[in-house]
């Protein structure tokens, strides 16, 4: 079954753990480090250029954003974790929004998209949150961002790298870049198959 991703809205923009949203409609999160690249994914997904506001100074914003896509499902923009700069309150407030989305309401999850910089590779914070994800049952698939900014021989050491990763083994890998288009079908594809089970 097709899903028109054009049709987008940003419904909710959810600071703190009672406003999430648990309407039964599935949800499709996107998570990884603050810069990895989240709302341009999505801003890619859903055709627009700045739907989901693309982060000049990033790890600012600490919010969950949902974006409700043809009246069935959402793409839910997490605040991405490793931001070095946020103040100890920010960091409180992080992580009691972020703990409460995967753990309190985590049966609402679909599946996480995880998103890893290409060129970056699985930082120590990526693996704990892969960690924190198999523990939970929680189904997720990779998507390698900023493959843009790789040369040929690059890329395929990069992806041999992430390969090797023990948490890694059976999971997709999907590549891509927000700047080249490269990846975006392969991602509707996968996040068609998880919404229309
Ligand atoms: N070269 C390149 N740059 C990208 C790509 N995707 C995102 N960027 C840049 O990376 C920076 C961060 O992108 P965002 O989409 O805001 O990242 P984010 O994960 O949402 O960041 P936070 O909201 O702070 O957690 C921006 O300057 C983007 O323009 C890509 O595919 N290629
Ligand atoms: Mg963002």
């Amino acid at each position: 079954m097709g899903k028109n991703f054009s049709k987008a809205e940003l419904v909710l923009t959810a600071g703190n753990i009672s406003q999430l949203v648990r309407d039964g409609r599935p949800q499709i999160a996107f998570s990884g480090r603050s810069n990895v690249g989240k709302s341009s994914l999505i801003n890619t997904l859903i055709g627009r250029k700045s739907l989901a506001r693309v982060s000049q100074s990033p790890g600012k914003t600490i919010t969950v954003n949902y974006y409700l896509i043809d009246d069935s499902f959402y793409l839910v923009d997490i605040p991405g974790y490793g931001y070095a700069k946020r103040s100890s309150e920010d960091k409180a407030r992080w992580s009691s929004l972020v703990n409460g989305y995967f753990t309190k309401y985590g049966q609402n999850i679909t599946a996480v998209a995880q998103l890893i910089d290409l060129k970056v590779g699985c930082t120590a914070d990526d693996l704990t949150m892969l960690d924190f994800m198999s523990k939970k049952d929680l189904s997720y698939f990779v998507v390698a961002t900023k493959s843009d900014k790789l040369n040929v021989t690059e890329r395929k050491k990069a992806l041999a790298r992430l390969a090797e990763q023990p948490c890694l083994e059976n999971s997709d890998i999907i590549v891509f870049s927000a700047l080249k288009k490269e990846g975006k079908d392969e991602v509707i594809q996968k996040i068609l198959s998880l919404v229309t089970k």
